[in-house]
């Protein structure tokens, strides 16, 4: 296949530059083949077809899960690699404390020696994206260049890529660079490099999620972040998710927590049967583009077309939905294998016998299926995906919930007195690890708007854009912070999460409409046990009080945290941010 003869559409519809940039990288990585995606499903068949025969993807059990298929990827490369991540703008002080940061030119430089002659004997693909729908005036698009079928897949489904993305960059006139390569896979020859001043990403040596799908982390967080401090919007870890009250109203939330926190579930709630007329939409899981509109509120897009989401723990009783719609056209990696070639993960019955390394299972060497082992489904296939979905709009925000993994200290819910508050306790959050990135599991860290390994600049400016656009809002959001994880002394979950978490989310609601109480608790606004609807949840009211318990010295010690943690921005630090932490220690003391 060469070049030419590949082209999806007449050369003189396509934009120069991108034509120009495959070629340079064409010369540079020296590919046996290039092939340019349309974006058609025949295609999407087609390259798994190939993979399957290659070995490289194994057919599933065609009754039971028909169109699925197993990846299994190197065990050195099965999570983000946050060290090996680094924003390489002119200055370093606009990275921040909060990236690594490395000299554009000498980024550029190591990367093109990696990159020099890496595709001998692969086939390129170039695969045209938009992230948002096509006719947004709210969405952006790129390109990757990848070596990886595996990447082309995935990317195909999980952004809209093909041709109408190619013609809308031709009209748009730009578009970001992602240029991508396995390499060896080797993780002493691995850096997933970001020139936010380019609209440019370069990622070597993995073929893992968002190391290397870089439409996902890289371009919709890392890059467009930048982007949209410039333009004046917001580029968000957060899943979107609509809901539906008995009184027929629809609010849509917004809501940010870590990696493997639980996003893809909370976007797919299922309401608990002992509350009735609660229906829920899911507009994205994963990350949120949020304009200010001329009415004065804040409004959503998922950039993403599908959900990349964690495998273990999902069965028909946490989230029915999310078991089924995985059963059909999905692609999983890293999870387990029954006999009969069923996949199996942690959270299912039956027994595996082949674990995620395709080795004979044994309990000795730990779980099954992977801690982050995926599944990549398009949206479309979920039972609950919203009708505004591609809405060119987006939805109407009606609240922003900040969350973390948290064994102590905060409480199940809370909301901030205001924008300029909620901005304090977005960027005070903190969260257990998980493994969703590669180092220590479970240890706490400081991860502000749940954005610590996803934003592309300086934390503090990021701040100081969150209170601009906030200035903007004439009818902002409210904000929440929430903790599911809470435990008791013996290390059990005080709160049953899933489904039941819609209990929290109804009090916002009503908070929304101004219907539902709150008591000033020194750290912001909670709910009395009243407050949160627990009928038909056998909720002992101890634990109830305990989940909405404020312990003033744990929150003194964590607002020293805080500012420990704040102060690192130095001069950068909006001065609003250190008097509303004074402010926030004052009301503690009473
Ligand atoms: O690897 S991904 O960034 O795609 C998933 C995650 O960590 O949220
Ligand atoms: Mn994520």
């Amino acid at each position: 296949m060469s070049t030419a003869s590949a082209l999806p559409m007449p050369m003189s519809q396509l934009s120069r530059a991108v034509t120009e940039w495959v070629e340079s990288v064409r010369q540079l990585t020296q590919p046996a083949e290039v092939h340019w995606c349309d974006g058609t499903p025949s295609e999407r068949h087609g390259l798994i077809a190939e993979l399957v025969h290659d070995g490289q993807l194994l057919r599933l059990n065609p009754e039971q899960f028909p169109d699925c298929h197993l990846y299994r990827s190197h065990p050195d490369d099965v999570a983000r690699v946050e060290h090996l991540t680094y924003i390489c703008t002119r200055s370093q002080a606009d990275a921040g404390p909060n990236n690594n940061w490395m000299d554009p030119q000498a980024a550029h430089a190591k990367m093109r020696e990696l990159f020099r002659g890496a595709m001998r004997g692969r086939r390129l693909y170039v695969i045209p994206y938009c992230m948002g729908p096509v006719d947004s005036p709210l969405a952006r698009c790129g390109v990757e260049i990848t070596d990886s079928a595996y990447v082309a897949v995935s990317m195909l489904i999980m952004t809209h890529a093909g041709r109408a993305a190619l013609q809308r960059i031709a009209h748009d006139g730009t578009f970001v660079r992602g240029l991508h390569s396995i390499g060896e896979l080797d993780p002493d020859r691995r850096f997933i490099m970001h020139f936010p001043e380019e609209l440019s990403i370069e990622s070597f040596g993995s073929g893992y999620g968002g190391n290397a799908l870089l439409g996902k982390k890289c371009h919709a967080l890392r890059i467009a972040s930048w982007q949209a401090r410039a333009e004046g919007w917001l580029a968000e870890h957060m899943l979107i998710v609509g809901l539906r009250n008995p009184r027929r109203e629809t609010h849509y939330i917004a809501a940010a927590f870590p990696s493997a926190c639980g996003k893809t579930n909370l976007a797919m709630l299922i309401p608990p049967a002992s509350l009735p007329g609660w229906e829920v939409f899911t507009v994205g899981d994963d990350i949120a583009w949020l304009h200010p509109g001329a009415d004065g509120r804040l409004w959503a897009i998922n950039p993403e077309a599908g959900y990349f989401g964690v495998v273990p723990g999902t069965n028909r009783q946490t989230n029915r939905n999310a078991y089924e719609m995985i059963h059909r056209d999905t692609l999983f990696t890293n999870v387990a294998l029954t006999a009969d070639d069923q996949p199996w993960w942690e959270g299912l019955e039956g027994t595996p016998i082949t674990d995620w390394q395709g080795r004979p299972y044994d309990p000795a060497r730990g779980p099954a299926a992977h801690p982050n082992s995926r599944f990549t489904v398009a949206a479309e296939r979920n039972p609950a995906c919203s009708p505004h979905v591609n809405d060119p709009r987006g939805v109407p925000i009606s609240a922003i919930v900040f969350g973390g993994r948290r064994r102590e200290v905060a409480p199940l819910v809370y909301e901030a007195r205001d924008w300029r508050h909620g901005v304090l306790v977005g960027a005070s959050m903190a969260s257990e690890t998980t493994a969703a990135a590669t180092g220590e599991v479970g240890v706490v860290r400081r991860d502000p708007m749940a954005m610590r390994p996803f934003c592309g600049y300086n934390f503090a400016d990021y701040w100081r854009h969150w209170l601009e656009v906030g200035a903007r809002l004439s009818r902002p959001p409210r904000i929440f912070q929430v903790n599911w994880f809470r435990r008791d002394l013996q290390g059990r979950f005080l709160w049953p999460g899933f489904g039941e978490n819609l209990r929290v989310l109804a009090w916002m609601i009503e908070r929304c409409g101004g219907r539902a109480g709150a008591h000033d608790g020194g750290i912001g606004l909670l709910p009395r046990p009243a407050d949160i609807d627990t009928r038909g949840m056998s909720l002992e009211p101890e634990t109830l009080r305990a989940l909405l318990s404020v312990d003033a010295e744990l929150w003194r010690h964590e607002l020293d945290e805080t500012r420990t943690y704040l102060e690192q921005y130095g001069e950068r630090l909006p001065e609003q941010m250190r008097i509303d932490l004074k402010k926030s220690a004052a009301a503690l003391a009473g």
